[in-house]
């Protein structure tokens, strides 16, 4: 017999001002910053599946801002993005309110002048939780960023030609808003850890001391079945929920980004975070073996319907990032029920983490090849001079959406293009 879940239906209601503020990334250095209700990051929002989200949004910042709902199937007039919504003027409100239908690790970060807006701190984790998650012994969000000090310890100059060229990538690597702090476990237990990358530009291929982890979930939810792993990459926009655990007491962890080469840009190694491990306590970890089934969208081999060529060309700006020719492109329409096979294929001598808005997308082939695993994402890496296919069903809401490459200043130089679903 199937057993019922009861789904929640309550009004979960945020207010969030955005507004000028100190933000204090390590101690005795103060920088002015932006954050929503002047925390960085802003306010973790947790709501369960069914919940009606209703976030009032209070700006008093000097300059226009948006929300936008990274990975969450809202309606259309309610994405955050210029295609959909005046920005909000300094001393304006907004009211951002739709129904919750997918449980998962999410963020919420502006979409309008977002290079600055997001390094200067505005952005913050959302938590949907599903009536059936794994029972772990505990629970943490890290949201991990980097940060671009001058000299003088201020928030360095924005733009030129590197920024355009590689994205922003900041000396400070940040957990929740602090420079590599100290995190605290209980031996012999296993956690839950939500992690979501904010950073403008930065890949992280997530280590935790080398030691083996468990994926659980990843941009749209719980995979299929937990996948063991020793290391993750997670582009900017990038979640991903881990098992982590158990370790001895008196260990000392490192949560670190490993090298990675993500093309004409060599990231190397480097710290986020360092887990102490203290004395034991009892686990009532459970992990099932099943988490949840995914339906394929795609059984046979079809065609792709859109080709989506990632372009970077050198100009006077040092280079003009692309999509099928042109900055900020219009692309064509697609129809409600119609299904999407799309071929991402990067056409740059860099890695660039394609983001859809507004729906999940099933990895088909990454070069040619399956993925790991079956998983709805939002965000995937498309490799340097290669290519990723994705099938994707639009379901009834109709408007205006995009899809931009995740690196903020590559978006920002054009590297996106917008679109309708129609009836
Ligand atoms: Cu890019």
């Amino acid at each position: 017999m199937k057993t019922q879940t009861a789904v929640s239906q309550e009004i979960v209601r945020v207010d969030l001002e955005a507004r000028q503020t100190h933000w204090e990334p390590t101690a005795g250095l103060a920088i002015p910053a932006y954050g929503f209700n002047g925390q960085v990051p802003g306010p973790t929002i947790q709501a369960e599946v069914g919940d009606t989200l209703v976030v009032r949004l209070a700006n008093t910042l000097p300059e226009p801002t948006t929300i936008h709902w990274h990975g969450l199937r809202v309606p259309a007039n309610m994405d955050g993005t210029e295609m959909v919504q005046h920005p909000v003027p300094p001393g304006g409100s907004f009211e951002y309110r739709f129904v919750l239908p997918d449980a998962g690790t999410f963020w919420y970060h502006p979409h309008t002048h977002e290079t600055e807006q997001l390094e200067k701190g505005l952005y913050g984790a959302l938590i949907v939780r599903g009536p059936d998650e794994p029972k772990l012994d505990g629970e943490r969000v890290l949201v991990l960023d980097d940060l671009k000090l001058d000299r003088h310890g201020n928030l360095a100059r924005f733009g030129g030609w590197k920024e355009r060229h590689q994205g922003r990538l900041g000396d400070v690597r940040l957990v929740n808003g602090r420079a590599e702090p100290e995190l605290e476990m209980a031996a012999g237990q296993v956690e839950r850890w939500r992690l979501v990358n904010a950073a403008s530009s930065r890949y992280v291929r997530l280590s935790i001391g080398r030691r083996p982890f468990i994926i659980l979930s990843s941009d749209g939810g719980l995979l299929e079945t937990p996948v063991p792993a020793t290391e993750v990459l997670l582009t900017p926009g990038d979640r991903v929920d881990l098992a982590v655990g158990p370790f001895a007491h008196g260990e000392s962890i490192e949560v670190a980004s490993l090298a990675y080469d993500r093309g004409m840009v060599k990231e190397p190694g480097a710290r986020y975070a360092t887990v102490r491990i203290g004395p034991p306590a009892p686990s009532h970890a459970t992990i099932p073996a099943t988490l949840r089934s995914i339906e394929r969208l795609v059984t046979d081999e079809v065609a792709p319907n859109r080709t989506v060529h990632l372009q970077g060309r050198p100009s006077l700006h040092g280079v003009d990032w692309r999509i099928d020719g042109h900055a900020h492109h219009h692309a064509e329409p697609v129809r409600v029920g119609d299904l999407q096979v799309w071929e991402v294929v990067n056409q740059t001598k860099m890695d660039h983490p394609f983001h859809l808005h507004g729906f999940f997308f099933q990895v088909l082939q990454v070069n040619g090849a399956p993925p790991p695993y079956r998983s709805w994402e939002d965000t995937i890496n498309v490799p340097a001079k290669g290519r990723v296919r994705i099938a994707w069903l639009p379901d009834d809401r109709p408007g205006s959406w995009m899809y931009h490459c995740h690196i903020l200043e590559h978006h920002a130089a054009g590297m996106m293009a917008h679109f309708e679903v129609v009836r």
